[in-house]
């Protein structure tokens, strides 16, 4: 007959996880670098809105990991473009963990500027791991539904600064900008929330100022 045990743990996997997220970003701040941890469902416009941002941000050197569980899609268009990227694939995994950013942070030999990290397209998991950032920016958008904060609460919570992504298209859907803003507020008191468009451009360069004004602190 089958017979449960008890199996004491000793060791979190998030404690490892964390430890290491601790290292990479004690030497990414040593270098002068702001990594940002870009977090969102799948399609929400991850790679769009850090297109945008790295060209917001001028003269400010940006590198970026980029994550996907497959393809390189997302890279070949940052390097047609000439940014600095490596892909990462997990093959399978839902999010980014420390351990591979490490890997992927010393092949980029970053001296100093932004790096963006576009975590795995999901709402879910990411939010659940730190990977050496200095701030998760969640990417949420207005073809999503204004229920998201309700459902996903976690990557709302943990976000220091929320772009809501794609408001060209506000006038197409039946979003309701209040009912989101009081899911968010629920859950993140502080937490800038951005109205943003890919598109028309719309939001960007409050999105920056926030950016630049964290490099500064
Ligand atoms: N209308 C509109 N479309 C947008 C906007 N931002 C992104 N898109 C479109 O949405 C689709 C997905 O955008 P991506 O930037 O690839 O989204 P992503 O979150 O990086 O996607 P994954 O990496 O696959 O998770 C593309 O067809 C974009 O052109 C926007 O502000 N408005
Ligand atoms: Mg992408």
């Amino acid at each position: 007959m089958y017979e449960p045990k008890e199996i004491e743990i000793m060791e979190s996997v998030y404690d490892k996880n964390e430890e290491k997220a601790r290292q990479i970003n004690a030497s990414l701040t040593a270098s002068g670098v702001y990594a940002v941890n870009m977090m969102g469902a799948p399609g929400v416009g991850k790679t769009s809105c850090l297109i945008k941002l790295i060209r917001a941000l001028g003269d400010t050197a940006c590198s970026v990991i980029e994550g996907d569980i497959e393809s390189d899609i997302d890279t070949q268009k940052l390097l047609s473009l000439g940014v600095n990227t490596v892909q990462i694939n997990t093959g399978g995994a839902c999010h980014l963990d420390s351990p591979v950013i490490g890997e992927a942070v010393e092949g980029l030999c970053l001296k100093s500027g932004v790096l963006f990290i576009e975590n795995i397209g999901n709402l879910v998991c990411p939010a659940e791991f730190e990977i050496g950032e200095h701030a998760k920016m969640l990417i949420s958008a207005v073809t999503e539904g204004s229920d998201k904060p309700y459902k996903y609460p976690l990557a709302f919570e943990k976000a220091d600064i929320i772009l809501l992504n794609k408001c060209d298209l506000l006038a197409y859907t039946d979003f309701d900008e209040d009912f989101f803003l009081k899911g968010v507020r629920a859950l993140n008191k502080i937490a800038p929330v951005v109205k943003v468009s890919c598109k028309t451009g719309e939001g960007f360069d409050e999105a920056v100022l926030w950016i630049k004004e964290k490099i500064k602190a």
